[in-house]
């Protein structure tokens, strides 16, 4: 038995050292380093490419480098007998509250707007939002979506959320399917996508769907650049509707250089950072997925190819 790493963009060599360190009898390779990678059983992943995960035969887990695993099911074949596990890491989920939090924050209290008036030297006081006044609805309440919202409940927000089955979270309003998401939109300030990407879930933040928002709210995309129609969101803060948006994602990254959304002074633009995956606190669930697939015991973290998450 053996694992290999594709971790397109993603540190390959440092995945191999510390695999390798609790591992040391078990060969390890690196896609495109060696040829043995294509005879193991078990692909240490991230942003596969078809060809690439074709010249694996004796593939029987694949592991996503993220809590997201939209980037292996998208555009792939995967084989009936391959399964597809996840990361869910502490630390992944509170750096993500983290990031919601600091955007969510940063708008309350204008951040954006006031460094734009330091560049002009321009002192002009304007009423800011406090947090018992604002209404925070998370699109997703799954592992890290779940644990966001309990996180702005506790800290005095009110808070709403979304999903695509019934989910009953303390201090949280929550809805459930397509038809409930108008009633949640109605009452929302700071719209949070944490949404995996799926084939329903595609393009939901489109015109339609933000202009059903307040006007003036605020969107913070954490989710996947394909939940958003890019082309919809410049018009929508243009006119008014929205008040501006802080995106951690885009449909191509890196966001290309001559993108609308680098110079617009009402989108705060991240690159890809709001959790970024820990090596030390994931790699333990990466050696014991491997061990269980060994073993033939159940997996950690495994995802429904169906469902797509
Ligand atoms: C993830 C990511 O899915 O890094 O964890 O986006």
């Amino acid at each position: 038995m053996s694992i290999a790493i594709l971790a397109n963009h993603r540190a390959s060599s440092v995945w191999k050292k510390v695999i390798q360190e609790k591992l040391p009898n078990t060969p390890v390779a690196i896609f495109n380093e060696s040829t043995t990678a294509l005879d193991a059983e078990f692909l240490v992943c991230w942003k596969p490419e078809n060809e690439q995960l074709k010249a694996f035969s004796n593939l029987k887990v694949i592991q996503s480098l993220g809590a997201g695993v939209d980037h292996i099911f998208d555009g792939n074949e995967i084989a009936d007998n391959v399964k597809v596990v996840r990361l869910i890491d502490e630390q992944l989920t509170t750096d993500m509250w983290e990031y919601t939090l600091a955007a969510t924050m940063g708008y309350l209290k204008d951040f954006a707007k006031y460094k734009r008036q330091e560049s002009y030297t321009y002192w002009d006081r304007r009423h800011y939002k406090t947090i018992p006044e604002t209404t925070v609805s998370i699109l997703g309440l799954g592992q890290i979506g779940g644990y966001v919202a309990k996180q702005f409940a506790k800290l005095g927000f009110k808070v709403q959320g979304w999903s695509n089955s019934p989910k009953k979270i303390r201090k949280v309003k929550t809805f459930a399917g397509l038809e409930q998401l108008p009633k949640l939109l109605k009452k929302t300030d700071v719209l949070i996508n944490i949404l995996p990407l799926t084939s329903s879930t595609k393009g939901i933040l489109n015109h339609d769907l933000l202009s059903q928002l307040p006007k003036g709210a605020y969107l913070i995309n954490v989710g996947r650049g394909g939940h958003l129609v890019e082309n919809d969101l410049i018009p929508l803060i243009d006119s008014g509707q929205l008040s501006g948006a802080t995106l951690d994602v885009f449909e191509k990254e890196p966001l290309p250089k001559n993108h609308l959304f680098w110079n617009h002074r009402k989108i705060q633009v991240t690159p890809h950072v709001a959790s970024m995956t820990n090596v030390k606190s994931t790699v333990n669930q990466v050696v014991e997925n491997y061990l269980r697939m060994k073993n033939g015991r159940e997996l950690l973290n495994e995802v429904s190819p169906q469902k797509g998450y």
